[in-house]
């Protein structure tokens, strides 16, 4: 029997005929042509042809957001056409007609039988909470920042303090590539280093993401020699490699710790209205299904913004939503079919007094991440992480934060800094 994965888009035009665009679509993308066919041969195409699911037309009135005349289309593409991995997919749904006016890739869903094909996370959430031993708080995640044409000294200067205020988890910067002056190897050994120091004064433990770049053909080479050193998670700028040198890292079972996937590149793609990919497409339901453990994205309350109801999206596709959508078929039921849920880490711009809005959206099951909102605590690195895990401990516990930053002084600092956004 045959299997689909489902694309839908949201296409823009004024005077369109949808259903015709959307039948040109289904045909375009798969055979090519079909009225013009053979009958004789129509019947050993049509495995191959791609069906219309459905067609939504909007007009939108003068009040809506979106503006202009639209059409959601949903095609199925059956799976008979392209190999088990994300790039032959997605170049037969949005190859060239990513480029055909205007129309953004809004779904993606997995049919059963392609879906089998990807592992998923190998950590995931849950795996990322059992590495860390923390199981009833959201994460804390700090950032390293200036640490371009440093050497390796401040580089672990600047991993101690992070330590010392009581993150969970440090992240290199995604701009600090292989380098003369603080190449991988020697930073993984100077920060667990510093790590350790840490943790024997705070108790608690640390992952450290080392960025890993390089020329594609030798990842995962460098990421084994990476974790030959120690290394215990994995930061990776994963747009600009392609989904599917994620999927090979994460499923190459001799890389056993976390990847955490940088979204670094993503708005070269998500934020028109009109073109490219929506950030749950784009930032959640590709991330988790290429692997990533931990994936960062933009929140709507930072330097870097995102409409609420997108991050949402991408909270709901990384933690909850089985990915696929089965049409006309049956999965066999042996077959491993769900993914872990990747761990949400929304980020850029992020100070002290976001969080109670960020666990608002949240819940627990988040990673509060920051760089500047640490580092530049007027008190210092290490006041920066004690005024977050404040402002955590603070909404967890249901007080404001101004009422928690009585006794806190630090928080009470970061407020003073940089406020509360209500
Ligand atoms: C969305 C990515 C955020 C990121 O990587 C980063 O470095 C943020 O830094 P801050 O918190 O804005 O200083």
């Amino acid at each position: 029997m045959s299997s689909y994965c489902l694309a839908t888009y949201r296409s823009f035009d004024e005077k369109a005929d949808f259903h015709k665009k959307a039948t040109g679509i289904a045909v375009g993308l798969t055979v090519g042509s079909w009225t013009e066919l053979p009958e004789a041969q129509k019947a050993s195409m049509e495995k191959h042809l791609g069906k219309v699911v459905s067609v939504e037309v909007h007009e939108p009135g003068a009040d809506e957001p979106i503006s202009g005349r639209y059409a959601d289309i949903t095609i199925a593409y059956p799976d008979v056409n392209y190999s088990r991995d994300i790039p032959a997919l997605l170049v037969t749904v949005f190859g060239k007609l990513s480029m055909d006016g205007k129309i953004k890739l809004i779904d993606l869903a997995f049919s059963s039988d392609f879906l089998a094909g990807f592992p998923g996370p190998k950590f995931g959430m849950q795996g990322v909470r059992n590495l860390l031993g923390v199981h009833n708080r959201p994460l804390l995640m700090s950032i390293f920042k200036s640490v371009v044409g440093y050497e390796l000294p401040a580089l672990r200067e600047q991993f101690y303090l992070q330590a010392a205020g009581g993150v969970d988890l440090i992240k290199d910067d995604e701009i600090l590539f292989e380098n003369p002056l603080t190449p991988m190897e020697k930073r993984i050994a100077i920060c667990l280093e510093a790590a350790e120091q840490a943790t024997k004064e705070t108790g608690q433990k640390l992952l450290y993401a080392v960025n890993l770049t390089g020329s594609t053909s030798k990842l995962a080479s460098q990421a084994k020699k990476a974790i030959a050193e120690g290394a215990n998670a994995l930061l990776f700028n994963v747009l600009a490699y392609g989904f599917d040198v994620l999927h090979e890292l994460s499923a190459d079972p001799e890389i056993n710790i976390p990847i955490m996937a940088h979204p670094a590149m993503a708005g070269a793609m998500y934020p028109s209205p009109h073109y490219g990919i929506s950030p749950s497409v784009l930032l959640g339901k590709l991330m988790r299904l290429a692997g990533a453990d931990l994936v960062l994205f933009p929140s709507p309350y930072g330097s870097v913004v995102m409409p609420k109801e997108e991050n949402l999206a991408i909270k709901h596709v990384l933690l909850t939503q089985d990915l696929r959508k089965d049409y006309t078929y049956q999965a066999p039921s042996d077959v491993k079919l769900t993914l872990a849920p990747s761990f949400p880490v929304p980020s850029a711009g992020i100070h002290p007094g976001l969080v109670p809005l960020i666990l608002r959206d949240f819940g627990q099951d988040v990673i509060v991440n920051a760089g500047g909102g640490i580092h530049g605590h007027p008190m210092g690195t290490i006041a920066g992480g004690h005024a977050f895990r404040q402002a955590i401990d603070a909404t967890l516990q249901g007080m404001t934060l101004r009422e928690y930053a009585l006794s806190h002084p630090e928080l009470q600092s970061a407020i003073d800094t940089w406020g509360i956004r209500e």
